[in-house]
């Protein structure tokens, strides 16, 4: 790391590789360029890709995400005007690289990255942004967050629900990670939201059961009748002040914004909405995110990688602006 140019902020933390003197386009593949975990020696927040997608429904290849969206991530820079924030100035931000997890096995799967997760998290002390991989990664995600700061409100951007009960009798897919956590008592139901969704269900009992497993429903048509400013006053008042995971299922955009996903639906959102909505959130108690479902074979000149690059940039910022302590 000593022979690459690197700003460092005055607080000491070790920022992404200088691009007025290495290019862009060469240099490390970590997350905006940033040091790797071992190249620093404090991280606050560790971006940590989850290569996986063995709990898919419909089209596989999230488990390329996490390269995917590093390769993306070149060209973020380290002021976020928006916000008035560095994302990488008082808090070290490191990428701790990929979880090797097992594409054959979903239930150890599930083990390794609970256990990763929560051995990162007891080594360093950092809070996680991860990178996936498909929505079944959240469930052990949640369990490790749960561990540390009791029931979390989960704000879930996702144009589904992620709230069914099993598929072809499995309990343990992407489609069903919300449902799992709640019945594990891990999410504050008093809290937890989604916004974004859309598209066909399974069933009129859909929604009612979402709502007994604690979630109130946003759906992206809100946008468009109510305006932003509005889906963010109602998405504020229903976290409350309770430690917030947010969830971005980046299948949350339009297929004209993302199309590189496993389970497209039309009539989403922008990313100029999605990352509106995200800069609503300044100050709330974020204790871990992820944004996951990229899968690059079906992605465009890289625009699903490039929104899901900036949709992490923006979690970072937001978690560069929580406050000081939080439960
Ligand atoms: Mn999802």
């Amino acid at each position: 790391v000593s022979e690459l140019p690197r700003t460092v902020a005055a607080s000491g933390a070790v920022g992404p590789v200088d691009a007025t003197r290495v290019p862009r386009f060469g240099g490390p593949a970590t997350f905006a360029r940033l040091p790797r975990l071992d190249e620093v020696d404090r991280c606050d927040v560790a971006v940590l890709g989850v290569p996986f997608d063995s709990g898919v429904s419909y089209r596989p290849g999230a488990r390329f995400g996490p390269g995917h969206i590093r390769t993306a991530s070149r060209l973020l820079r380290p002021y976020h005007p928006a916000l008035d924030v560095l994302p990488f100035g008082d808090q070290q931000v490191a990428d701790a690289g990929d979880l090797a997890v097992n594409p054959f096995d979903l239930d150890e799967a599930i083990a390794t990255i609970e256990q990763g997760a929560r051995d990162l998290v007891r080594r360093t002390g950092a809070t996680l942004l991860t990178l996936g991989g498909d929505h079944t990664i959240a469930l052990p995600l949640l369990r490790v967050a749960h561990e540390r700061h009791g029931p979390v409100a989960v704000l879930h951007l996702d144009a589904h629900l992620d709230t069914w009960d099993t598929y072809f009798g499995a309990p343990y897919t992407h489609g069903t990670p919300f449902r799992r956590a709640s019945e594990e008592g891990l999410l504050d139901r008093t809290a937890s939201c989604h916004v974004g969704i859309r598209g066909p269900l399974y069933s009129a009992d859909d929604l009612p059961q979402d709502a007994d497993l604690g979630f109130l429903p946003i759906h992206a048509d809100e946008l468009e009748r109510s305006g932003l400013d509005a889906v963010v006053d109602r998405v504020l008042a229903r976290l409350g002040d309770a430690p917030v995971y947010v969830s971005v299922d980046i299948d949350v955009l339009d297929p004209a914004h993302a199309p590189g996903t496993g389970t497209p639906e039309a009539g989403g959102l922008t990313s100029r909405e999605l990352l509106g909505l995200l800069r609503g959130l300044r100050g709330l108690p974020i204790v871990g995110a992820d944004v996951v479902e990229v899968a690059p074979a079906y992605d465009h000149a890289e625009l699903t990688g490039i929104a899901a690059a900036h949709v992490a940039y923006d979690l970072l910022a937001l978690l560069a602006l929580r406050p000081e302590e939080h439960p």
